[in-house]
């Protein structure tokens, strides 16, 4: 599997990028200042070395997962366990939460210009908070299966369990782009929780240990995170508790996983696989 994977992900980077249509050219990601590259580009097989542990609610059925002010946004799902949290990051402590109704089962969550915006899974049906407060804002539409979310600054980029990322504009709530992943070719389905990441989409697959890298212009994985053994020492319980959830501090370069109900938040270095 690793091996195979290897393969395609060299002959995923010889593949070159589409062209720009109209569309794109409305809702340009806004890219950060230019930075070296972080050393973990130019690897396309990645392992990694956990820096840090943090203390998670293994009551948490971690359904999205991002930093905001140096803090943790999550959201979480279960029919009548559905909330959105503001967490102290060292501690694990729900600074605040806002719960929804037990019809709702949450699912990814991303923040953009002082919002938060949390999918559900089956409801088509998506909130906004403020990001300060978490008190509910709004709501918005969306057809099919709500998974993961996260954003480039311009666009809200969600998964839906499928190969396809779609691409929706904050304002208006429409679709304006769906991106097909593939490596070496093929589908890579079950995409979930996502996390843009220094210009490329890092997507969790659901039930591996596996976070894809994908290029958001042309849907190309560029590279695989191996992350086996992660929680080896935390003992699964509950064959759903899978690795779903992806953190980035843009600002610092670090990195965090954790998974549902994991007791733990794993700050990571990505190294070099062979
Ligand atoms: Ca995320």
């Amino acid at each position: 599997m690793k091996l195979g994977l290897f393969y395609m992900v060299v002959f995923a980077l010889s593949v070159t990028a589409c062209q720009k249509k109209p569309d794109e050219e409305a809702h340009v990601p806004v890219v950060a200042e230019a930075t070296e590259d972080p050393d973990w580009k130019t690897h396309p097989m990645l392992g990694y070395e956990v820096i840090r542990e943090f203390p998670h609610d293994s009551g948490a059925f971690t359904q999205g997962l991002l930093l905001s002010q140096g803090q943790w946004i999550e959201s979480t799902g279960g029919y009548g366990t559905t909330s959105i949290r503001r967490v102290e990051r060292e501690t694990g402590k729900v600074l605040m939460k806002t719960d929804l109704p037990a019809e709702f089962f949450g699912e990814g969550a991303a923040e953009m210009d002082g919002k938060i915006y949390q999918l559900t899974w089956q409801s088509q049906r998506g909130f906004i908070y403020d990001s300060k407060t978490l008190q509910k804002l709004d709501d918005f539409q969306y057809q099919g299966e709500g998974w993961g979310l996260t954003n480039d600054a311009s666009s809200l980029i969600m998964s839906n369990g499928s190969d396809r990322l779609r691409y929706i504009d904050p304002k208006t709530f429409r679709v304006w782009r769906e991106l097909q992943v593939r490596i070496g070719g093929k589908p890579v389905n079950l995409l979930n929780e996502l996390e843009f990441i220094e210009g490329e989409i890092f997507a969790n697959v659901w039930h591996t240990d596996q976070i894809v890298r994908i290029n958001p212009k042309d849907g190309n994985v560029v590279g695989v995170i191996e992350l086996a053994g992660i929680d080896a020492k935390e003992k699964r319980r509950d064959p759903e508790h899978v690795l779903n959830g992806i953190a980035y501090d843009p600002k610092t370069g670090e990195m965090f996983v954790t998974g549902k109900c994991w007791p733990k938040i794993y700050q990571i270095r990505l190294v070099p696989q062979k």
